[in-house]
């Protein structure tokens, strides 16, 4: 039997992952920080099925004292301070959980063992201002948030690591994947709960940024057995994960309303300066060719068939039946 570490368990990803890992009969450790309530909603289903540890990216001997308790042949590291908006509001803090919080896992890594397999959750918005289109793993980086370039330093110390100490140690670019466990602050959440409440006469309309940006949107429990595949390959590598397809933040909003009947939108929705970035990254579209030839990976579950699942799960949790 196999064991991995998740950090971030309690984000999206992490819970999918380990919802995943566990189907293949791992031991599963999930790393989560000190909080003053308990944070489970995505996780509280895995309450009897994994072991919770307490750690912080910001205290390495935390992370440490994680790898040992837990002595993984896998670890994924996905804790960020995630949120692209939030990281012009605190740079520093961004940078140091999302850019050098990966450096510490990595020493504690090396410390403790360095044959144990790693996986770092890179992002398309290392890409930002995209100078190839769609970007590849060859694609030269143009990040546009202190988010961006915090990832790109995880990047670079993830290959770093790679090549100086031969280390297993491979990063995932992966675009926009969302889910039923998205954060209520991205986006798509933010348009299927509020479509959802607009449903139910609960609401009157959605404030939102920019309707321009573009993004490449999968589906999350897709993109995690990309994760999982990157480790299970005979050599380190980096891979592009995407669906290969763009849609603006209209075209979401199209197949938001039109799921619940609603084809003329416009009254329901209300531009606020306070969700404008300072500067934005207009398009991104990948090109996971790569994942696809080595990997065998592919998307597998439609735009419209997961904006309509996140919807309905959005009504069943307004209604009290989740
Ligand atoms: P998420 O839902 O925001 O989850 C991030 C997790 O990191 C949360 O559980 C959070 O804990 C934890 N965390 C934050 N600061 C921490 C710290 N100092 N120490 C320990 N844990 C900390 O993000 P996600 O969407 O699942 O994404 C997973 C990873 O993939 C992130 O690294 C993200 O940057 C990256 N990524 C995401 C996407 C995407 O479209 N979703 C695309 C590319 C890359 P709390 O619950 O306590 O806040
Ligand atoms: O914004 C525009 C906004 O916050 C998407 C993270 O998982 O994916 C995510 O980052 C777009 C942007 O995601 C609102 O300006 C308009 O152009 O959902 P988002 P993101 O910034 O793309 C990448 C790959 C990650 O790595 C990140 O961790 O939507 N937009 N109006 C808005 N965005 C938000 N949040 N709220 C609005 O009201």
């Amino acid at each position: 039997m196999k064991t991995a570490l998740i950090t971030g368990i309690n984000g999206m990803d992490g819970s999918h992952l380990a919802d995943l890992l566990l189907s293949k009969k791992y031991k599963v450790f999930g790393v989560e920080r000190r909080s003053s309530t308990k944070n489970r909603v995505n996780t509280n289903h895995l309450e009897n099925q994994i072991t919770f540890l307490q750690g912080d990216l910001t205290d390495q001997n935390s992370l440490l004292r994680g790898l040992k308790e837990s002595n993984p042949d896998e670890v994924y590291n996905l804790a960020a301070q995630s949120f692209v908006g939030e990281s012009w509001n605190t740079p520093e803090h961004t940078s140091e959980v999302t850019a050098l919080g990966v450096l510490r896992i990595l020493e504690a890594i090396r410390e403790f063992n360095p044959n144990i397999k790693f996986y770092q959750a890179s992002s398309s918005e290392m890409f930002g201002r995209m100078v190839e289109n769609p970007a590849k793993e060859s694609t030269p980086f143009y990040p546009r948030s202190p988010y961006g370039v915090s990832k790109l330093y995880g990047h670079w110390i993830t290959k770093n690591y790679r090549e100086s100490y031969s280390m297993f140690a491979c990063s995932g670019i992966l675009f926009n994947h969302e889910s039923e466990r998205r954060g209520h602050e991205f986006v798509t959440r933010k348009i299927t709960d509020g479509v959802a409440k607009i449903k139910l006469g609960l609401a009157d309309y959605i404030s939102l940024g920019n309707l321009d940006a573009k993004r490449d949107w999968g589906y999350a429990p897709d993109y995690v057995e990309a994760m999982w595949l990157m480790l299970q390959q005979d050599a380190p590598d980096d891979y592009v994960i995407s669906t290969g397809d763009t849609w603006s933040i209209r075209d979401f909003l199209d197949l938001s309303f039109n799921h619940i009947g609603v084809t003329n939108w416009g009254p329901y929705i209300k531009q606020d300066p306070r969700f404008m970035r300072p500067s934005e990254v207009d398009v991104l579209r990948g090109d996971s060719s790569k994942a696809k030839e080595k990997l065998n990976w592919g998307p597998k579950t439609s735009l419209s068939l997961w904006v309509g699942k996140m919807i309905e799960n959005d009504l069943k949790l307004l209604n009290n039946e989740l």
